[in-house]
């Protein structure tokens, strides 16, 4: 009997792309982040989903091309896929601001992107856009107006969509015979070894094993034939995925050996779960308490990147904008505003400021990229808080 059991609980959060306009705005929404593993399929998943026109609308914030690693990271992978695949047609789930997508100009290249100013965006560069939510009906309706597809990408998107059967039998169905799926999402193996548990948050309904994603898309007949593991995003699974009817695509050693290794660390073991669960609360009490002490001595401190991520740990561990005088971001669609449930100001990054001694690290997955951008501050004795994988100054 599939049983869904509760292993951690973050208490209240908002939505993480609605940054507010108003420092202390009426009627923000909130709702109760909760984490459940599910017993049968082995998925982990947030208890209760919020809604979807709740989270991608037309003010949506995210730009993914806004981080030169994440540009590179794309337009190598097209250039692979061009070399490797030489598809003639290409669909994106989730094409953001066209930074994957864009690369493939001279194919059919078609993108679906239900948040509307972002799906203008890729219109606006003559790349075909579906400005809606990734259905079955969607699919057909796509399949119709155009063709099979020989590649279907979706990076950091189907780990958003609730109903997973739906949206693979939606890829089945839009793939052609000897077609590839390739799918980037956080890792759960990362998750819980860097306890990095704002990885869960409103968008992210799922955070996906190989183990989970393999009894999840048997019932849409794909099969995983190659795995890659990638450093973006604080640790993903780059997957690859061919119709079970095609036997001319080899499945790689590699597969299996993921799969070992998750059973190695116990991803079926609800076990595994409640000590993350310990872990994360210790993490909490641990980040308090170095806030708190800086605080006490007076000290500024800044949020740099005010990630969607960052939502779940500020409003977790309650770091307002008592803790937190300000944030600098690069994306001009956050500056200005103020952060979800928490309402710190969000500024335009400018070089950190000379007083400027502690800066906590919301966006920690781009640590490299950041502590090269950095060297001056870290130079005159700068020194970034991070949470991951265990609170410290660094
Ligand atoms: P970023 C988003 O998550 C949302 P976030 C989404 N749900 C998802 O799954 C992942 O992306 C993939 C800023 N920054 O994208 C820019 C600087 O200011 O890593 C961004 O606001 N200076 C779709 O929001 C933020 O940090 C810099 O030098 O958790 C990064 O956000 C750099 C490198 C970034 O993750």
């Amino acid at each position: 009997m599939t049983k869904k059991i509760n292993f951690l609980d973050l208490g209240k959060h908002p939505i993480t792309n609605n940054f507010l306009e108003l420092q202390n705005p009426k009627n923000e929404f909130f709702y109760n982040l909760k984490l459940i593993f599910n017993s049968e399929t082995k998925l982990v998943s947030l208890k209760k989903f919020v809604s979807p026109k709740k989270m991608f609308n037309d003010k949506y914030a995210h730009r993914a091309s806004a981080s030169k690693t994440m540009c590179l990271a794309y337009s190598k992978l097209a250039k692979t896929i061009k070399k490797k695949y030489k598809p003639k047609s290409v669909l994106e789930i989730g094409s953001n601001d066209g930074v994957f997508i864009k690369h493939f100009k001279k194919i059919t290249n078609i993108g679906v992107e239900p948040c509307k100013n972002l799906a203008r965006i890729t219109n606006r560069m003559k790349i075909k856009t579906y400005d809606d939510f990734w259905t079955m009906s969607l699919s057909k309706k796509i399949v119709k107006q155009n063709k099979l597809f020989d590649v279907i990408y979706s990076a950091n998107t189907i780990s958003h969509i609730h109903n997973l059967n739906e949206t693979f039998k939606a890829v089945h169905n839009s793939l052609n015979d000897n077609g590839i799926f390739i799918l980037e999402d956080p890792s759960l193996a990362e998750v819980l070894k860097n306890k990095s548990y704002d990885q869960f948050y409103d968008e992210h309904a799922y955070v996906f094993s190989i183990t989970a994603l393999k009894n999840i898309t048997k019932k849409a007949s794909l099969q995983i034939f190659n795995i890659e593991k990638l450093k973006t995003h604080g640790g993903s699974n780059r997957v690859y995925f061919k119709k079970f009817t095609n036997s001319k695509i080899k499945i790689l050693e590699n597969v299996s050996n993921h799969l070992k290794n998750e059973k190695k660390i116990g991803i079926h073991k609800l076990q595994v779960y409640k000590n993350f669960s310990k872990n994360v609360q210790k993490s909490k009490r641990k980040l308090i308490k170095i806030f708190t002490k800086l605080k006490k001595r007076g000290e500024p401190i800044i949020g740099y990147g005010a990630t969607y991520k960052s939502s779940t740990v500020l409003n977790y561990c309650n770091l307002n904008h008592k803790f937190i005088d300000y944030f600098l971001d690069t994306t001009p669609t956050k500056v200005g505003k103020f952060t979800p449930g928490t309402h710190i100001p969000i500024l335009k990054y400018n070089g950190i400021p000379n007083n400027i001694r502690f800066a906590f690290l919301g966006a920690w997955n781009f640590k490299e990229e950041i502590f090269k951008k950095e060297k001056k501050f870290i130079k005159r004795g700068g020194k970034f808080i991070s949470h991951v994988p265990y609170p410290k100054v660094i």
